[in-house]
C-alpha cells in the first residue's frame, strides 16, 4: 500500500477543488445541471465522508455503514464526484456521461442505479424524510438485535439538504417525528447559502431556522461551511449528543470559486459557461486543461483513505463475528431480518386468519395481525387513524424513546409506529425504513388522503420499494363525512403510477391474498383500497384458486357463451353478483368477473385477459364506486361503465347507494336497458 500523502492545507484545498471542478466540468460537458450546490457543498462533503462516515466502497451494501442522503438531489454531481474519488463503481467515463441515456449518473441520484447512492432524490424534502426512516430503522434494529457488549447497529444517518428541503412542508413533519423519537443517530447538514432558483431566499423565507428546530427537540449547531475546523467541531458535537437529532447550519456560498456568479442564483441550475468556468479555474489556481482533472496527489490520498475505511470495516467485522458466536439467537434474528423474505406458508396463514366477510379494513387488520406473528421485520401504523385503518399492532410496543412516565410506554423495540397526522412524512419515512433494509413497512390513512402521500408513493414506485399503503374508507360509501372524505378520482389517480400495484379486495379471500402478494410477491409498492362498510363473502365457481386473485381479474361465475360480462371491484362486486342473478332469471347469459387489481390484470398475457374478458361479441360492463371513465381500458369505448363521476355527498351510505345508482336493482336495470 502506498503511504498516504500528508493532508496538508494545500492538499485539502486541492481535494475540495477537485470535487468542485469535477462537478463543474460534468455540468459543462452535459450542458445541463447544477454546478452551484456541489461547489458550495464540497467542503462539507469532504470533511463528513473523510473524518466521520463509516463505509467501504467495495461493499456498498454493508448494512452497518453510515448512510449519506443527498436530499438536494440537484447537487448530484457532488455525490457522483465523491463516489468516483472514493473508488465506488463510478468511473471517469461515467462522470463524463452525466445526464446521458443509459448512464449511471442521471441528473438526479437514483437508488439501485449507482453504487453508493442510498435513495432517489430530486423532489425536494423527500430525502430528509427518508433519512428519518433510515434512522428509525437503525434505532429499532439496534434495540431488537444489539447487546450491551457490542453494537451491531452502529450506523448513523447524515442528510445534506438545502433551503428548498427545509422550505418544503414534509421536512417539518419529518423533523418533528425525529425530534419526538429522539433520533440522536441522525444529522442534517443544512447548506445555508440563502439562494434558491428565484434569487435570494429573503423573497420567501424569513423564519428562524434555529428556533424552529430547537422547538422540535433538535440540537442546532452552526459552522462556516467552508471551514473544515468548524465543520469538524460541529460534527464531533453531533456525535456526542445522546438525546437529540442534530441540525448543523452550514453557512456557504453557492458556486464557491466562480468569480462573478458565486453567491447568485445564476449558478444554481445552469452550466457556468466557458468563460466563467475558465475564470473559476484561474481563480482557484486550477489548470484550465485537462478537464475532469484528478491530480495524482488527490488520487493517492483517496486510495489510502479508502484503504483506511476498509480496514475499519474489517475490524468491525471481526468484532461482529465474535458477537455472533456469543449471541446465536440474536444473530439468527438478525439473519432473518436481513434476509427480508416472507415465509412460504404466509398464504395459508393469512387465508386461515382472515374472516371471509366483514369490512375489508377489518379483514386487512386480521391479515396484519397474522403477518406480524410470522414476520418479525414487519412494522408500521397509521397517520392517526390506527383504529379506523385497522393498522393497530395488537400487544406490540409503541416505537419511541423509552419514557417511563408516558402512558403508552414507548420503546425503540416497538413495532407500532404512530406517525401523527403526517401522511406525507409517513410515506417517505417508510420508504427510508425500506431503503435501510431489514424491516418491512405499512402505513395507513383514508384513501382520499392518499393525495397527501402521493409524492412518496411515486418515489417508492420509481425506486422499486416494497412499501405498503393501507388506504381505507375507499368510496362514497363511507357516508356522512361527505365529499371531502369520499374518494372519487383516487383509484385511477393511483392506478396511473407505473410500478404501483392496486388492490381493491371484495372479501376476506381477496384481502388475504392481496396482503400475501404485497408481503411476498411484490417487487414494488402496493396499495390497498379497503371499505369502511361490511361486505359479504363472495361465492365463486369451483375451479377458483386463491392465486387467481394475483392475476388481477378472474371469473367468479359463468354462463355458457356469455353475452355480457359484469366486472366489479371491492364493494361493487356484490352488486355485479346480485345483478347477474336477476339477469340470469330473465334468460340472459352472464359472466361475473372480479378485478381486485387493475395493474396485475393489465400485466397478464393477452391470452389470459381474453379468456376472462373475451374480445368481440360479449358486452362488458364495469362497476366501481369511483370515476368510471378509465374503465374503458377494460371495456373499450362501447362498454358500460357504472361509477361515480362527480364529487360525493354527505348522507347515510344506503341513501347514497340509491342516489348514485349503486344498488343491485339499479345496476340490473341499467345493464338490462343497455343490453
Ligand atoms: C418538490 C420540488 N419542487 C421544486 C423543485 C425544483 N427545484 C429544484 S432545486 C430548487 C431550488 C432549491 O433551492 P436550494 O435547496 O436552496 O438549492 P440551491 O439553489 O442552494 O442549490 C427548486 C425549486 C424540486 N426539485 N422539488
Ligand atoms: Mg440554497
Amino acid at each position: 500500500m502506498q503511504p498516504a500523502p500528508t493532508l496538508t492545507p494545500a492538499l485539502r484545498r486541492q481535494i475540495v477543488n477537485t470535487i468542485r471542478m469535477l462537478s463543474a466540468d460534468g455540468v459543462e460537458k452535459a450542458n445541463s445541471g447544477h454546478p452551484g450546490a456541489p461547489m458550495g457543498q464540497a467542503d462539507i462533503a469532504f470533511v463528513l465522508w473523510h473524518e466521520f462516515m463509516r463505509f467501504d466502497p467495495a461493499m456498498p451494501a454493508w448494512w452497518a455503514r453510515d448512510r449519506f442522503v443527498l436530499s438536494c438531489g440537484h447537487a448530484s454531481m457532488l455525490l457522483y464526484s465523491m463516489l468516483h474519488l472514493w473508488g465506488y463503481d463510478v468511473s471517469m467515463d461515467d462522470l463524463k456521461s452525466f445526464r446521458q441515456w443509459g448512464a449511471n449518473t442521471p441528473g438526479h441520484p437514483e437508488v439501485g442505479m449507482t453504487p453508493g447512492v442510498e435513495t432517489t432524490t430530486g423532489p425536494l424534502g423527500q430525502g430528509v424524510a427518508n433519512s428519518v426512516g433510515m434512522a428509525l430503522a437503525a434505532r429499532m434494529m439496534q434495540a431488537r438485535v444489539s447487546t450491551d457488549d457490542f453494537n451491531v447497529m452502529p450506523q448513523r444517518v447524515f442528510a445534506l439538504c438545502g433551503d428548498g428541503d427545509l422550505m418544503e412542508g414534509i421536512s417539518q413533519e419529518a423533523a418533528a417525528l425525529a425530534g419526538h423519537w429522539k433520533l440522536n443517530n441522525l444529522v442534517w447538514l443544512y447548506d445555508d447559502n440563502r439562494i434558491t432558483i428565484d434569487g435570494d431566499t429573503s423573497i420567501a423565507w424569513s423564519e428562524d431556522t434555529e428556533g424552529r428546530f430547537e422547538s422540535l427537540g433538535w440540537q442546532v449547531l452552526h459552522a462556516d461551511g467552508h471551514d473544515h475546523d468548524e465543520l469538524r467541531v460541529a460534527l464531533k458535537q453531533s456525535m456526542r449528543e445522546r438525546e437529540r437529532p442534530t441540525l448543523i447550519i452550514c453557512r456557504t456560498t453557492i458556486g464557491h470559486g466562480a468569480p462573478t456568479k458565486q453567491g447568485t442564483a445564476g449558478v444554481h441550475g445552469a452550466p457556468l459557461g466557458a468563460k466563467e468556468l475558465a475564470a473559476t479555474k484561474e481563480n482557484l489556481g486550477w489548470p484550465a486543461e485537462p478537464t475532469f482533472l484528478v491530480p495524482d496527489d488527490v488520487r493517492a490520498f483517496f486510495a489510502a483513505a479508502r484503504a483506511e475505511k476498509q480496514h475499519a470495516r474489517a475490524a468491525w467485522e471481526a468484532g461482529y463475528q465474535d458477537w455472533r458466536g456469543r449471541h446465536p439467537e440474536r444473530a439468527d434474528l438478525l439473519d432473518t431480518l436481513m434476509l427480508d423474505e416472507a415465509p412460504a406458508d404466509l398464504r395459508d396463514t393469512l387465508l386461515a386468519a382472515v374472516p371471509v366477510a366483514g369490512p375489508t379494513r377489518k379483514l386487512s387488520g386480521a391479515a396484519i395481525a397474522a403477518a406480524l406473528s410470522k414476520m418479525p421485520g414487519l412494522v408500521g401504523g397509521s397517520a392517526d387513524l390506527t383504529e379506523s385503518n385497522g393498522t393497530g399492532v395488537e400487544h406490540a410496543l409503541v416505537f419511541g424513546a423509552p419514557d417511563a412516565g408516558a402512558k403508552h410506554a414507548p420503546s425503540y423495540a416497538g413495532r407500532q409506529v404512530h406517525y401523527g397526522i403526517r401522511e406525507h412524512a409517513m410515506g417517505a419515512i417508510n420508504n427510508g425504513v425500506l431503503l435501510h433494509g431489514g424491516l418491512r413497512t405499512f402505513g395507513g390513512t383514508f384513501l382520499v388522503f392518499s393525495d397527501y402521500v402521493r409524492p412518496a408513493i411515486r418515489l417508492a414506485a420509481l425506486s422499486h420499494l416494497r412499501n405498503i399503503f393501507v388506504f381505507t374508507h375507499d368510496s362514497v360509501f363511507l357516508g356522512e363525512d361527505g365529499p371531502t372524505h369520499q374518494p372519487v378520482e383516487h383509484m385511477w389517480a393511483l392506478r396511473t403510477i407505473p410500478n404501483l400495484v392496486d388492490f381493491r379486495p371484495a372479501d376476506g379471500v381477496e384481502t388475504a391474498m392481496a396482503w400475501t402478494y404485497a408481503l411476498q410477491q411484490a417487487k414494488g409498492p402496493t396499495f390497498f383500497a379497503l371499505t369502511r362498510q361490511a361486505l359479504p363473502a363472495i361465492a365463486r365457481q369451483e375451479s377458483f384458486q386463491p392465486e387467481d386473485v394475483w392475476r388481477g381479474g378472474y371469473v367468479v361465475s359463468d354462463a355458457q357463451a356469455p353475452e355480457v360480462v359484469l366486472v366489479g371491484t371491492g364493494s361493487e362486486l356484490q352488486l355485479c353478483v346480485g345483478a347477474a342473478a336477476r339477469l340470469t332469471q330473465e334468460g340472459r347469459r352472464v359472466r361475473v368477473v372480479s378485478m381486485p387489481s387493475w395493474a396485475l390484470f393489465s400485466r397478464q398475457p393477452s391470452e389470459y385477459r381474453d379468456q376472462v374478458i373475451p374480445a368481440g361479441h360479449p358486452k362488458v360492463c364495469t362497476v366501481e364506486a369511483g370515476l368510471s371513465t378509465h374503465w374503458r381500458t377494460i371495456t373499450g369505448l362501447g362498454g358500460l361503465n357504472i361509477g361515480v363521476d362527480r364529487f360525493g355527498a354527505s348522507a347515510p351510505a344506503n341513501v347514497l347507494a340509491e342516489k348514485f345508482g349503486l344498488t343491485v336493482d339499479a345496476v340490473f336495470a341499467r345493464v338490462k336497458a343497455w343490453l
